[in-house]
């Protein structure tokens, strides 16, 4: 029998540089059959990550959500009952009625890149919000810092075209992992490594990325602006500087100069843990080896001098003259390519002038649910789960465990928020709804077409605050836009960097329309306030921050607070899990077999005077809280640091904890930052810990730091 299938155009929607071309097979019987990469989209280039692979498992798993719910039993039990979408609506129309008319400052929304796509994640909600005079949600939890640090000396979130990278003959990958979470960059460097490219990789993990490069420099998590600014020394002191690229396009060069002259190799060895001879080997290659590409992913900033590293590394381009070649320079995200037009997608200007602003920082969602003036009455969740995700996993959980908290879910699935929420409306998937997305990773813009019908009673994002609005009575037109709409324009057509909008509605993704090769600042033209490459910041010091770059060491480490790592002498990270995508998917039969259990990578001199051994189960643990996860003793990771993959979901991990019990609501030097990799902890097996005992500093502990020089 001849079944006809149709094929439908379609977007990765993840949280991940890579945003790919996805192409669904439908059949006749409306049911999507098949998802795979588009061959023709360039980076896409036909291949899939093992998540997205199986992204159809996701979307008819038999946990998804089909139909609004409200609570039924004790907040965080997971208990409901089914209502109907009037019903539900209407309770939360009500109560934002009662709770705004009183002060709309008291309703906060909490969301982030579950779905990047303008259409469900950056439109609709915003609008809605913004008409009611809610509190602004400050989304910091992922790159805030680093985009405060790399904007300051490059002007604007622009870089290397990735594609350049096989074309690059040395590349730093730097607090990145690209061969687990920037899957189809991995290809062009791995191209570059074909061509006799060297690769060098600064990670405190020997990840699988950086098992595979030249060179592996592992540093203590936190310290990479004291390496970048020896860096920076030895460049200069070694006359490796582009002296006629920095006299032309770059600004501050003597005040640069004077600032790093005390960053000798022997003083970044002490911060960072490297050995000086690496420091000094890899400025001397960088400032040799043509053209010169790094790749900056945001693992590194996500600690007390996030900004301020980051900052720092980016001056290293300009001062060898990197940037003269489109297979040199740096690249962190490229995001500042795009020319959304927030104005036509948000309408800020629907916010009530009688409503004074108040911002709340999403990095710090505990504190803001426990103490924030005035306090917080709802919260509306959509596109994340800070359950799991947020730091300080303890204040997170007692905030929403408020009894007077209203509490509003737009979810896939009974994520650990979900669990707390008053009212849970199921949300569709990509492939049910229609969405416009841009890329912080490459220069395409794409177009996400709805392939099958929303599932169940699901609605799309968009939908159901266009449905709130109107029960509210907002009657402003751009309530009653529609999704294509929408989509149509989310982009500013007259901007001449906007893909063009024919190409993207035929092919499904296009290229913003910049000069091939792209070398973004070959003659300078940087996008800050000089239009030079600032070493200085003239607009730094205005605010009072230090107009150089500067090292700012971690808030929690063995050299900068001694006196928290005598009780707690192990930093732990947790990045990325291979087969999560942050919790999402960490809820999939299929994903959780293959990360089996949660792990902690210990290395043999820390495990071994703790008595532990491979497999065993260990207590994880700090003055904020605890968490369990089973050894895996390794020299893949450095002595004196631990390392969590994540991020479990609470309920599944085998303790309802995950490595937010550990992690810091403290945030970063500028941009607002969380600081998930500036954590100490005490690591002990499981067993041995008897109550509370570890954390209070009571000499459970039967061994020193590890923590040598
Ligand atoms: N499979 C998968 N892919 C993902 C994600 C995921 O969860 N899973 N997350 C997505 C998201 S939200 C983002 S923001 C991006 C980027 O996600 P990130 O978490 O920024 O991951 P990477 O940038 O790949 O690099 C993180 C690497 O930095 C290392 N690192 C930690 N601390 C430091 C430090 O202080 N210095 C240095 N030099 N390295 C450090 C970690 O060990 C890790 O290997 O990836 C996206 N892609
Ligand atoms: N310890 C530790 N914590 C971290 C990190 C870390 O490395 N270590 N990484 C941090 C980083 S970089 C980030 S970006 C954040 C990520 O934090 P989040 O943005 O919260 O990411 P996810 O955990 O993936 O949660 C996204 C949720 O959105 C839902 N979702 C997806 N699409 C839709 C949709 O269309 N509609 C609705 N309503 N929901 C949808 C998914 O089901 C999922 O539950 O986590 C941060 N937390
Ligand atoms: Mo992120």
């Amino acid at each position: 029998m001849l079944v006809l299938t149709k094929t439908v155009r379609a977007a990765c929607p993840h949280d991940c540089p890579d945003t790919c071309a996805l192409l669904v097979t439908v059949d006749d019987g409306g049911r999507a059959v098949k998802l795979r990469g588009d061959p023709d989209h360039p980076t896409t280039a036909g291949s899939l990550c093992t998540k997205v692979a199986h992204y159809l498992e996701r979307v008819y798993s038999p946990d998804r959500l089909l139909h609004p719910q409200k609570r039924v039993g004790p907040k965080g039990a997971g208990r409901f009952a089914r209502i109907s979408w009037d019903e539900a609506l209407d309770a939360v129309a009500r109560r934002f009625t009662e709770i705004g008319a009183a002060d709309p400052r008291a309703i906060l929304p909490y969301s982030y890149a579950g779905t990047m796509g303008y259409v469900q994640g950056g439109s609709m909600d915003r609008r809605f919000f913004n008409r009611l005079g809610a509190s602004f949600l400050e989304r910091t939890i992922c790159s805030s810092a680093g985009g405060a640090g790399y904007t300051t000396t490059v002007g604007a979130m622009v870089g290397m075209d990735a594609e350049e990278f096989a074309n690059a003959r040395l590349v730093i990958i730097w607090g990145a992992n690209p061969l687990l979470s920037n899957l189809h960059l991995w290809r062009s460097l791995q191209q570059a490594k074909r061509r006799g490219a060297r690769l060098v990789c600064i990670d405190p993990l020997r990840t699988e990325t950086a098992q595979r490069c030249d060179l592996h420099l592992a540093p203590m998590p936190g310290t990479d602006g004291a390496l970048a600014l020896a860096m920076m020394q030895v460049l200069i002191k070694e006359g490796l500087i582009d002296t006629d690229y920095v006299a032309r396009f770059t600004l501050g060069f003597e005040a640069l100069a004077a600032r790093v002259a005390e960053w000798t190799p022997e003083r970044a060895a002490l911060e960072t843990g490297l050995a000086a001879a690496d420091i000094r080997q890899l400025a001397i290659d960088y400032g040799s080896i043509r053209p010169a590409a790094i790749r900056m992913n945001y693992g590194l900033q996500r600690c007390a001098g996030g900004a301020s590293a980051v900052r720092a590394i980016a001056c290293l381009p300009a001062l060898v003259g990197a940037w003269r070649e489109a297979a040199g320079g740096v690249l962190l995200s490229s995001s500042g390519n795009f020319a959304p037009d927030a104005q036509a997608l948000e309408r800020p200007e629907l916010y009530p002038d009688k409503v004074p602003r108040r911002s709340i920082n999403m990095a710090a969602i505990g504190n803001a649910l426990l103490s924030a003036s005035p306090p917080i009455k709802a919260i509306c969740v959509y596109n994340s789960n800070p359950l799991a995700i947020a730091p300080d996993g303890t204040r997170v959980r007692q905030g929403f465990a408020r009894e007077d908290l209203f509490c509003v879910v737009l979810e896939q699935f009974q994520t650990d928020t979900a669990d707390y929420a008053d009212i849970l409306l199921p949300a569709t998937t990509q492939l049910e709804h229609v969405d416009v997305h841009r890329s912080y990773g490459h220069l395409y813009t794409l177009a996400n077409q709805a392939a099958i019908a929303p599932l169940g009673e699901a609605k799309p994002n968009s939908e159901i605050f266009r449905l709130l609005a109107a029960r509210m009575g907002f009657s402003e037109a751009c309530f009653a836009e529609d999704d294509a709409g929408i989509a149509a324009r989310a982009f500013k057509a007259e901007d001449a960097r906007s893909a063009d909008p024919a190409t993207l509605a035929a092919q499904g993704w296009a290229r913003l329309e910049l000069p091939r090769p792209h070398a973004p600042f070959a003659q300078g033209g940087f996008a800050t306030a000089s239009g030079k490459c600032e070493f200085y910041s003239e607009s730094l010091a205005k605010m009072g921050h230090d107009p150089l770059p500067a090292y700012v060491p971690p808030h929690e480490s063995p050299r900068s607070n001694p006196a928290l790592a005598e009780r707690f002498p192990l930093a732990i990270i947790s990045p990325p899990a291979r087969h999560f995508l942050n919790s999402t998917f960490a809820n999939l039969p299929r994903f959780l077999a293959l990360e089996g259990r949660p792990r902690l990578l210990i290395h043999p001199d820390d495990a071994r005077p703790r008595g532990i051994e491979d497999g065993r189960r260990l207590r994880i643990a700090n003055d904020r809280g605890a968490f369990h996860a089973w050894a895996e003793v390794s020299e893949r990771i450095r002595p004196g640091v631990v390392a969590a993959p994540s991020i479990w979901w609470r309920k599944l991990s085998g303790d309802g904890e995950n490595a937010n019990a550990v992690t810091s609501q403290a945030l970063t030097d500028r941009g607002g930052g969380p600081t998930f990799y500036d954590c100490l902890v005490e690591v002990l097996p499981a067993e041995d810990v008897l109550g509370e005992g570890l954390g209070a500093g009571d000499g459970n502990r039967t061994h020193g730091s590890s923590l040598g020089s």
